[in-house]
């Protein structure tokens, strides 16, 4: 294959333009851009009947969508979280003038690891904040069990946990709430968008206050809320991207397949494994490049580059190694050896449904070494 055109981590999958029109129409029909609209409504209503839950609130994007959580909840002082993230999952604490407190994760799932959890509660804690890194469930039992003795609430990012799904049915009904983004990079997107999924109608009612000013009615604000609404025509994206999301994921299960079959056998190359999930969203294509690979994980990925394809080293580098954080005690590396570790090792490979089989085969041939 000559790979003049590049292969990007991930490439958003869109609709025909036709079929996206009808939409626009309506909402040039109504003027209804935004504040609440019919295309808004119905996702939400939708979604929660897609994901099997029962409060969604529509947002902008999944940091506003983190930040509101927080304050939904009311959370002050430290929370306890993941340096193996996005960094939007930690700056929603900063930006809500909260002490992240870093606690490692584990080697196989990636999220945070239950058994160093206890050690870092102190009087401050008031929260747990953990990350369905990739898609992967955490351990919400033992991570709940925790939170139960010390009465602390439990927010998860689940940003890349679309439609993912445990024994007893869609992961985000764990925790206090849940948080989506709908990013153009994620496997279901508005362009933009978020949300936060939550348990009760009160509390979602908060949520939807908050996310607009603070407003209950015309005259009356309850809080300094923020502008989280989603558009019209996000929404209504949303709405069409729905229709397709089925075959989109299964068009990343192949290719799933496909890279686990293609390198199953290359030396010093280990793929993750999933964590245990019933459904899995095949988000993203995570590889560990060892020691036993003859190039280490950075030549691997800019030997990739001359071939065109760009991978990207999602958690590299650390949340904690940050200006803004590796000031607190707990972003020592030496307090978050198996992230450091995991940091220092992992590439994500090209995985989105218009990725064809071709491509996939050039991939791997490349990191095979078939190709220079
Ligand atoms: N929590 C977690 C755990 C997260 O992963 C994220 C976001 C958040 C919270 C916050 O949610 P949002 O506020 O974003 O809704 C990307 C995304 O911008 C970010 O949403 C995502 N996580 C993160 C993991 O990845 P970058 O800096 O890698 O994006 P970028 O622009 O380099 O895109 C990657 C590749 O995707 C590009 O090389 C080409 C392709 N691409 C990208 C865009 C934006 C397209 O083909 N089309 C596009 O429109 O952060």
């Amino acid at each position: 294959m000559n790979n003049n055109k590049p292969i990007y981590v991930t490439q958003p999958h869109l609709p025909s333009l036709e079929e996206y029109i009808p939409y626009l129409e309506k909402i040039w029909e109504n003027k209804i851009l935004t504040n609440n609209g019919p295309f808004h409504q119905e996702l939400e209503k939708r979604l929660s009947d897609y994901l099997g839950v029962e409060h969604i609130a529509l947002f902008t994007n999944g940091t506003i969508a983190l930040i509101t959580a927080l304050q939904a909840l009311r959370i002050t002082g430290e929370v306890i979280t993941t340096p193996y993230s996005f960094v939007a999952t930690t700056h929603s604490l900063l930006w809500n003038a909260i002490k992240p407190v870093f606690v490692d994760i584990d080697p196989n799932s990636f999220n945070l690891e239950p058994n160093k959890i206890e050690a870092a509660i102190t009087p401050q804690t008031t929260a747990i904040m953990s990350v369905h890194c990739y898609g992967h469930p955490c351990d919400v039992e033992a991570i709940q069990k925790i939170a139960d003795i010390y009465n602390l609430r439990v927010i998860y990012d689940a940003a890349h946990a679309f439609g993912v799904e445990d024994q007893g049915g869609s992961l985000l009904r764990h925790g206090d709430l849940s948080i989506l983004s709908f990013h153009a990079t994620k496997v279901f997107n508005t362009f933009e968008g978020g949300a936060i999924i939550c348990p009760d109608a009160k509390t979602k009612q908060r949520i939807d206050h908050l996310k607009n000013f603070g407003f209950v009615d015309e005259v009356t604000v309850v809080a300094p809320g923020i502008n989280g609404k989603m558009s019209e025509i996000n929404a209504a994206f949303g709405l069409l991207q729905l229709e397709h999301i089925d075959q989109a994921l299964a068009r990343r299960k192949e290719i799933d397949a496909m890279y686990r079959q293609l390198l199953k056998e290359v030396k010093g190359i280990s793929c993750v494994q999933d964590a245990g999930e019933q459904i899995a969203n095949y988000a993203y294509f995570p590889i560990l490049v060892e020691e036993d690979y003859p190039i280490s994980r950075d030549e691997l990925y800019h030997k990739l580059r001359d071939n065109n394809i760009y991978t990207r080293r999602y958690f590299y580098p650390l949340i904690s190694t940050f200006p803004m954080y590796r000031g607190l005690a707990s972003a020592s590396p030496t307090n978050l050896p198996v992230a450091s570790n995991l940091s220092s090792k992992v590439l994500c490979l090209p995985i989105y449904p218009d990725l064809t089989d071709i491509q996939v085969d050039f991939i791997a041939q490349v990191i095979l070494g078939e190709k220079k």
